[in-house]
């Protein structure tokens, strides 16, 4: 049995501690090896996030938009496992697997300049762990409770270390009405164990909405008094780079306009999961990739695909 550095879902609630991994995985001697500098580095060690707005353009993200509405008509698509309904409304409010169902979302994944900045944070290749889209739609969209997705992955995918990133490009504006996500700057520095058994298929409802692995108020009390809460917001083709430890909610759609966010979760080659360290069965691998890790390669569009020109 392989031992456990962050217990879990316990009988009796449990004092949080420090993080037993470090944040930013490169070793000192090639830290400074990557596209980010010394203070993106260290606002990054800090916050456990870094926002880029605008990161990419409207016009690298129009084919995306074409796609996700070619795929909304796509009825066996929506009939799939790893699309999940929002329990009031019924409509799509995550659809899993983004880069195995296309290859164009595939492709993104390898984007070299998120890959770049990934890896030099990571300390070493990645692949990708788990991708989703999430939607809110205008007036009904849910919201998410305080959580860290890393407690979720050690304790029902078995991953081992807080080696891992989530990449959260927006595909839509995300403004102060229409549910954005809100981080607690900080937060990734300490584990915050949760009270209470997984329950079985705990997945089923979990991404519904979260019972299990919810983090106590009077912790979330304590880390925001200390970091305070931050709600990074842009137009579409912004992103967001978040620790996988960083705790982090958002609110319901009350706009209009709908909101709607793709994550790709990079972790280490050197963290494959195990067995879940807290449920009995690992959850099935829209959610979380168990195939041996095989490192990403970069891919550059304007590179990599043949340009077509007119004689
Ligand atoms: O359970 C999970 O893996 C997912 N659930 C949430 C609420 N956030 C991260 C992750 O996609
Ligand atoms: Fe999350």
């Amino acid at each position: 049995m392989q031992q456990d550095d962050y217990i879990t879902r316990t009988a009796q609630p449990e004092p949080r501690y420090m993080r037993r991994d470090p944040v930013v995985h490169s070793p000192s001697d090639s830290r400074w090896n990557g596209p980010l500098g010394e203070v993106a580095l260290s606002n990054f060690e800090r916050d456990g996030f870094l926002w880029f707005e605008g990161f990419f353009s409207q016009e690298r993200m129009a084919p995306f938009f074409e796609e996700l509405e070619d795929m909304s008509r796509d009825e066996d698509l929506l009939k799939k496992d790893g699309v999940v309904r929002d329990p009031k409304s019924g409509a799509v409010r995550s659809v899993f697997d983004m880069h195995r169902i296309s290859s164009r979302f595939a492709e993104l994944t390898r984007d070299p300049r998120i890959l770049g900045m990934v890896r030099q944070l990571l300390g070493g290749d990645v692949y990708i762990h788990q991708s989703r889209i999430n939607d809110k739609y205008g007036f009904q969209g849910a919201g998410f409770d305080w959580h860290s997705d890393f407690e979720t992955w050690h304790a029902e995918d078995g991953m081992p270390r807080m080696r891992a990133i989530s990449a959260s490009i927006m595909l839509t504006d995300n403004n102060e009405f229409n549910g954005p996500l809100m981080l607690i700057p900080g937060s990734h520095h300490q584990f915050v164990p949760c009270q209470g058994a997984t329950p079985d298929d705990n997945w089923k409802s979990s991404l519904k909405a979260q019972e299990a692995g919810v983090p106590s108020q009077k912790n979330l009390q304590d880390l925001v008094n200390r970091g305070g809460i931050a709600a990074p917001k842009g137009p579409a083709g912004s992103l967001l780079l978040f620790e996988c430890n960083v705790l982090h909610a958002s609110n319901s759609n009350m706009s209009p306009w709908p909101r709607s966010n793709l994550f790709f979760v990079y972790n280490s080659v050197e963290n494959a999961l195990v067995e879940p360290f807290a449920a009995d069965n690992p959850r099935p691998s829209f959610l979380a990739n168990r195939d041996t890790p095989e490192p990403l390669q970069m891919h550059d569009p304007y590179i990599d695909t043949p340009v077509r020109r007119s004689a």
